[in-house]
């Protein structure tokens, strides 16, 4: 094949292996299909965090220990409003404010948030596709035995600490996929890649927006997920607290569980090694890697490792 790669990402784990693939891959050759149903209207502003965390990795300006957010940041803003005893759950940095506030206005402007995404790349230096799954409005909501709550509220402003039933893609049923990822996967693409992101709240959104799922089985491309989670723990965020809460295998089988509709290859850690054959005998490949990434190396190390193993596969 000598389409792109198209990678589908959530926040901070997907920008990671999304930053180690820019390094590999330019422009068009890489496009990365971010999820959107983080999204949120806060002080009327709307914010966007895993395209945010994805153009804020790929621009070297994340905050790799928040994995959210600019680096360098100031909170004069956050002070300012604690002063007028706003709502503070959410932090806005100074300058990831300047990024909300521009989007904001251009969507105002009536611009999709495709083109407002790809303008906001191009102002970056960005030279690879970054796109929303969709310009349709999706939210996911998260339920949990004392009702149901918005994404953002379970994940900050209840620090993930509720436990989780379900989830709801509100909006999805209406939701169409990105042109511009449609497109990818119609000019055949060389691989497709799950980044390594929490596959209930950022990798099934994607998924399950009407037409995305058999677009992407059409592709004819070799379908790799990296897992999430490594030694039974999540990197960063709730994934593993989530799967053992919905009695999921907390573990790379879990994982492997979760895609074995539509995976042809996993990459597991070193960890988990001794899954490995488990794993192959419910029908997809493996590659054993490191899929810690601690920096650009290790980064562009797993995202070499993950492109080789697809079209390993491809033969
Ligand atoms: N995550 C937090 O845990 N606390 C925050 O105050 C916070 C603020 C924030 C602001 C902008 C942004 O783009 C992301 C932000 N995040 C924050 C992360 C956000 O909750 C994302 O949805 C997660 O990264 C999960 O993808």
């Amino acid at each position: 094949m000598s389409g792109p790669v198209l990678t589908l990402s959530g926040g901070v784990g997907g920008a990671k292996l999304v930053l180690g693939l820019s390094k590999i891959l330019d422009g068009d050759d890489l496009v990365v299909a971010c999820n959107t149903g983080d999204d949120f209207d806060h002080f009327g502003l709307r914010i966007c965090p895993d395209i945010d965390s994805v153009l804020y990795a790929l621009s070297g300006l994340s905050d790799q220990q928040r994995g959210w957010g600019r680096r360098d940041e100031t909170w004069t803003f956050m002070s300012a409003i604690q002063d007028l005893k706003g709502p503070d759950w959410f932090n806005l940095g100074d300058g990831d404010l300047a990024t909300h506030v521009l989007r904001n206005e251009f969507l105002r402007q009536g611009q999709s948030l495709n083109a407002v995404t790809a303008d906001l790349a191009t102002r970056l230096g960005i030279t690879v596709n970054v796109c929303p799954m969709t310009d349709d409005p999706v939210a996911t909501v998260v339920q949990t035995p004392a009702g149901d709550l918005a994404f953002q509220h379970y994940f900050v402003r209840e620090q993930c600490q509720p436990c989780v039933t379900g989830f709801r893609f509100d909006g999805i049923a209406r939701a169409r996929p990105n042109g511009r990822v449609i497109a990818a996967l119609r000019s055949e693409p060389k691989a497709i890649i799950i980044a390594p992101s929490n596959p209930y709240v950022s990798v099934d959104p994607l998924l399950h927006i009407p037409g995305m799922l058999d677009a992407i089985k059409g592709a004819n491309a070799p379908i790799v997920a990296v897992s999430p989670i490594v030694g039974g723990q999540a990197i960063k965020g709730p994934a593993a607290k989530m799967m053992a809460e919905l009695g999921n295998d907390v573990s790379v089988l879990g994982i492997a569980q979760h895609y074995r509709d539509i995976l042809d290859g996993l990459v597991i850690d070193l960890q988990d090694a001794h899954l490995a054959a488990e794993i192959e005998a419910m029908g997809m490949r493996v590659h054993v890697a490191q899929t810690l990434m601690t920096d650009l190396e290790t980064r562009v190390a797993l995202a070499q490792a993950t492109l080789d193993f697809a079209s390993e596969i491809a033969q």
